[in-house]
């Protein structure tokens, strides 16, 4: 459903530096990054799932939680950790929530934004869902 990624830290008496590149602690071409951040604690994102995107997300500051449905199964993922970033392909439902107010979250895309690529009815993921496990 998902994979989770460690990057390095490289730290020296100035602070700590976290170097991130494609295909070597990204799966793929980076083609697009945007970051999440202002975002209320009673506040839901997310709330669908991807056709063909990949990517990956990092929790640069703050926390907070991402939930994922791959249709199956479902998993709550706690984000609080910059060095770690959680690598998501294929169909899977995503939420987040739970943020707090300093929360800044970095989203590495394969990708450009195509409206077209969004399932954003979970009704249509779960058919989709159970027509490509057949
Ligand atoms: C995802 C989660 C983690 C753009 O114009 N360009 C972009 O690159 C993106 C990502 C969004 N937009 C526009 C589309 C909407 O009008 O920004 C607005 C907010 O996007 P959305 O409602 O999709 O935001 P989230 O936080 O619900 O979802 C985003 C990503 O869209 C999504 O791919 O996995 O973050």
């Amino acid at each position: 459903m998902y994979r989770l990624l460690e990057f390095e830290k490289i730290g020296d008496e100035r602070g700590w530096l976290t170097p991130v590149e494609s295909y070597s602690d990204i799966p793929f071409l980076i083609k697009r990054i945007y970051f999440i951040h202002g975002t209320g604690e009673d506040i839901k994102r997310g709330m669908h799932a991807h056709k063909n995107l990949e990517q990956v997300i990092i929790c640069l500051a703050g926390s907070c939680t991402l939930f994922l449905d791959n249709g199956f199964q479902n998993e709550e993922i706690l984000l609080v950790d910059n060095n770690k970033g959680v690598y998501l392909k294929d169909l899977v439902w995503r939420e987040l929530y739970n943020f707090s107010r300093n929360c800044i979250l970095l989203v590495l895309a394969s990708d450009h934004y195509y409206e077209g690529d969004y399932i954003r009815d979970y009704n249509s993921f779960k058919e989709l869902v159970l027509k490509e496990d057949y």
